[in-house]
């Protein structure tokens, strides 16, 4: 599922996107009406959309061709932290000024019964695919951060799979974790996209294959490369961490922490290109920008 900007009318159309990459616009504005309307109707997602796009013809445009949106306008992203041991490790090193050997409140929320969750983006601050992402001005030590994210309906269904960047600042988590929300929330640090894969399209979201790419003048600079096999918790657990005592708006997605790090000496300057691949789903690219000072 994507969402796209018509040409000729400025406005969003929502459409699906075959294994054949063929695009077929869909008579409503968010898949959450269709995902209603299957839970209504006792039928598969899928099932509603393969039924409303098999008399219609495939749009003109490709998909290299489309203005993207995101997928969905989440009303709220959250995210997962230290889900992975690679991410675990990185905190690590952040707190402890690289004194690996020191036990932490990282490991010891790695092995908690309760995952950490907070708060990354509203609506308002997260940007769609090829859209830039900005730097923290305050901050000398940023990395993006893939992730799978999961698109959930108001009970805190999964309904869908997507990819998002938790853009952060490890310089200012690592001074004082107190200052997480600043290491991660602000205007565009996040982003979200390209497609949400529907839930059951999926046989096993353990087996999603992650890659990172970063660009600096068009040359390669890091890649990375992981498996949400490697997650440490369930994603159904996590949600449930989300919904309890909680509200679910509908859409909200939930990233579901990082499993890729840039080596601890890398950090992100103007201009660099960011390419975040998950399997089925597709790649979510944008450039990061330093902020304009406002006057
Ligand atoms: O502990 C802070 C945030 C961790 C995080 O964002 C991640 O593991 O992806
Ligand atoms: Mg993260």
């Amino acid at each position: 599922i994507i969402r796209f900007i018509q040409k000729e009318t400025q406005k969003p159309l929502l459409a699906a996107v075959t294994d054949q990459n063929e695009i077929y616009t869909l008579p409503v504005s968010n898949v959450l009406d269709i995902v209603e309307h299957a839970k209504q109707n006792k039928s598969k997602v899928i099932d509603l959309i393969n039924n409303i796009i098999k008399d219609s013809l495939p749009y003109p445009d490709s998909l290299e061709e489309l203005e993207l949106l995101t997928p969905i306008e989440a009303p709220e992203v959250w995210a997962c932290g230290v889900t992975y041991q690679k991410s675990k490790e990185a905190r690590n090193y952040e707190a402890t000024n690289g004194k690996l050997d020191a036990t932490t409140f990282y490991d010891k929320v790695y092995d908690a019964e309760r995952p950490e969750l907070f708060l990354k983006s509203t609506k308002e601050r997260t940007i769609a695919p090829n859209k830039d992402l900005y730097l923290r001005s305050d901050s000398n030590w940023q990395i993006p951060e893939p992730e799978l994210g999961l698109v959930l309906t108001g009970d805190g269904e999964i309904f869908g799979y997507t990819v998002g960047n938790d853009l952060s600042c490890r310089d200012i988590e690592g001074e004082n974790p107190l200052y997480l929300p600043q290491a991660k929330i602000w205007a565009r640090s996040c982003s979200l996209g390209p497609a949400i894969l529907l839930t059951d399209a999926v046989e096993d979201p353990y087996k999603f294959e992650i890659i990172c790419r970063i660009y600096r003048d068009e040359e390669l600079l890091f890649e990375g490369r992981a498996t949400t096999g490697q997650l440490h918790r369930r994603l159904d657990e996590l949600v449930s961490f989300l919904k309890r005592d909680n509200i679910v708006f509908p859409g909200t997605v939930l990233l579901t922490g990082t499993c890729i790090v840039p080596p601890n000496e890398f950090t992100l300057a103007d201009g660099d290109k960011i390419e975040i691949e998950i399997s089925g789903i597709g790649t979510l690219v944008n450039v990061v920008k330093t902020q304009v000072a406002k006057v």
